[in-house]
Order: structure tokens, then sequence, then C-alpha cells
């Protein structure tokens, strides 16, 4: 049996939550409180301090990266040859890189500053916006539609799926769903991917805090400038 621990948000586990549900193994999707989180961490549960973790029959691993090629290999979601595996990695590493990025303005307190740090990022040419334009350049150069060029979906296209689209689900101040109508293949890669029919299974339900991943998600955004 695996257990997965986190908070409730997707953040940092997300990947790896649509990863176990499709591989048919039995798991448990544990959703700790900051208080859980606190507990865990001085019960030294934590290899490193911090959540996602995943308790597998062989002992705990962390880092939601490592987590998602887990989970991803027992989703069948991992390329065999060894150079495409490596290619798919390579791309869930340059997302991954947005965090670089993007982190840094959760510890801004003034909630002005923090707001205009972020428009910074998603304005022409900012760190954000060059990510965007990186990602939608890779599906726009796909043959087979799927990221990393692979004959079926792997996890560098739930990564970049998963991850970009949280971020414009309104829960970054600054951040606003808006903002993705400068990228209109981003757009493209949301509808075959919402679309996609495990992903539209995994979403077809009420939750809230997971809206952006559901079809159609971003159709009222209309045309926009950069800011
Ligand atoms: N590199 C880690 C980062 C995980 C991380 O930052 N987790 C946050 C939650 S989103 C956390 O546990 N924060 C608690 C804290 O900062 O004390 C990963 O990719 O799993």
């Amino acid at each position: 049996m695996h257990e997965l621990i986190y908070f409730e948000s997707p953040g940092f586990a997300e990947t790896s939550r649509f990863c176990l549900e499709l591989s048919g193994l039995e798991w448990k999707n544990t959703v700790v409180d900051w208080d859980g989180y606190m507990q865990l961490k001085q019960q030294g549960e934590l290899p490193w301090g911090v959540l996602p973790i995943i308790r597998t029959p062989n002992g705990v691993v962390a880092e939601s990266n490592a987590l998602l090629r887990y989970t991803g290999a027992l989703a069948g979601l991992e390329p065999d040859d060894l150079f495409t595996r490596t290619k798919v990695d390579e791309l869930v590493e340059v997302i991954n890189g947005w965090r670089e990025a993007f982190v840094p303005t959760f510890s801004i307190q003034d909630m002005d500053e923090k707001i205009a740090a972020r428009e910074k990022l998603f304005s022409e040419d900012g760190k954000m916006d060059l990510a965007m334009k990186a990602i939608s350049e890779v599906f726009e150069d796909s043959t087979t539609g799927w990221l990393a060029n692979t004959e079926t979906m792997t996890i560098a296209d739930i990564k970049a799926f998963m991850d970009t689209f949280n971020l414009f689900s309104g829960e970054f101040d600054g951040v606003t769903a808006k903002m993705l109508a400068n990228y209109p293949s981003l757009l493209a890669f949301h509808e075959k991917m919402s679309n996609e029919p495990k992903v539209k299974k995994y979403y077809d339900n009420d939750d809230k805090a997971r809206w952006m991943y559901r079809p159609n998600a971003f159709a009222d955004i209309g045309t926009s400038q950069h800011i």
C-alpha cells in the first residue's frame, strides 16, 4: 500500500497523486494541515523536512520530481528507451525551473510589492513570460503532440500541464488567468491535456481547487496584451 502525504492544494504533489491513481495500485491520499506537517517534521518522518512524501512498502521517498518518476513508472508513463526517458527527464527539470523564478515572490510580505514582482515576471521577456513561451515552443515543435515527441503521454506532459496551469488558478496574487491569452499554444496544450481521457476522468468532479485542469477552464479569458 502506498500513502502520499501532502497539503490539500495541488502544489508539489498533484502529478504524483494523478500517477498513483492511474497506476491502479491501492493508495491512500493523506491530506495534512500545517499542524499535521509540523508533527511529521518533529517526529523525524520527513527525509528533507518538507512535503510531499510517499510511504512505500520499501520505505519513505521524498522530493516531488523523484516522486513523479517513481509514480510515473508505476503508471507506465516512463519510456523504456533510456535516451527517450532522459529527454523526458530533461523537460521535467526545465519545467521545474519556473519555481526558481517564481518561488522567491512567496516571501515578499507587502502585497503590492508581491503583485508587482509577479507582474514583472510575466511581462514581456520577464522570466515567467520566457518560460511560458519556451513550453509553447516545445509543444509547437512536437510532431506527436506530446512534449517529448513520444508516441504516448509521459510524465513531462503531466508535469507541464499540472505545474503550469496551477500558476493561473487564482491562488497566486498577481497572476491572473487572463495572462494566458498571451500564449495561444499553451492554451492549445491545455485543450489537449484536459481532454486526454485519463486526465479528463480524473478531474471529472466538483473539486473547486482544481478547476484549471478541466476542459474549457480558460475559455472566457478573451484576448489580451502584456500588462
Ligand atoms: N524540493 C521539494 C520542495 C517541497 C516544498 O517546498 N514543500 C513545501 C510545501 S509546498 C513545504 O513542505 N513547506 C514547508 C516549510 O517550508 O516548512 C520538492 O520538490 O518536493
